[in-house]
């Protein structure tokens, strides 16, 4: 079995803890009550990480890590990310004010991990104020190399095409770079994820 690690970052309530509980069904998350300030929008928010696991197919295996997005938290990022073998910004494609911060969210990965493989997903197409791609493309100035795609994260079939996009690029990736991952890391110790 492959076992691939991807790490979901991007801003306050872009939707990465539910794209990761659309994926994986259980999932340890650390969401809290938000008691101030962004509490206007939602309830809760994630305050260190998320984590799931997921099979993609018979022969892979995906650890998910979702990042906390407040910015208060992104000390969290480094940790996180280590030994990721791809990672994906989330945007809200409908809240054209987060655009800012995912520009910075986005150019921090990509001057920290130059060679790691990512997305840029724009979530939430299903909403009448989806702005779409072009736009998010035109703020964010994405890498050339990385995909830009509209994802809806609380649908399945959604998520799923983002996850095959993510392990298909990780594995060109990966094949030009011989004796890199794809390694069952984790072993016995994901037997009781399952
Ligand atoms: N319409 C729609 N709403 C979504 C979608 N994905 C997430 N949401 C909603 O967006 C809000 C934020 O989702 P979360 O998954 O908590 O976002 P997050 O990125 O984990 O947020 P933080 O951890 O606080 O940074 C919730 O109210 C979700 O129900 C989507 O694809 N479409
Ligand atoms: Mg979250």
């Amino acid at each position: 079995m492959k076992t691939y690690k991807i790490v979901v970052a991007g801003p306050f309530n872009a939707g990465k803890t539910t794209l990761i509980r659309t994926l994986c069904g259980k999932i340890l998350e650390t969401d809290r009550r938000i008691y101030f300030g962004e509490g206007v929008v939602k309830d809760f928010t994630t305050v260190a990480l998320d984590f799931g696991l997921f099979k993609l197919t018979e022969g892979i295996l995906v650890r998910l890590f979702g990042t906390p997005g407040q910015k208060r938290f992104a000390f969290m990022w480094d940790i996180l990310s280590v030994g990721m073998h791809g990672y994906i910004v989330m945007v809200d494609g409908a809240d054209p004010s987060s655009f800012k911060e995912a520009k910075l969210i986005y150019d921090y990965f990509l001057d920290t991990f130059p060679y790691t493989p990512h997305i840029l997903a724009v979530n939430k197409a299903d909403l009448p104020g989806f702005v779409g791609v072009e736009e998010v493309k035109r703020l964010i100035k994405p890498h050339p190399s990385a995909p830009v795609i509209p994802i809806v994260s609380k649908d399945r079939e959604s998520a799923l095409n983002l996850m095959r996009m993510m392990i298909r690029i990780v594995e060109e990736t990966y094949t030009k770079r011989p004796g890199y991952p794809g390694v069952d890391v984790m072993g016995e110790l994901e037997n009781e994820y399952r």
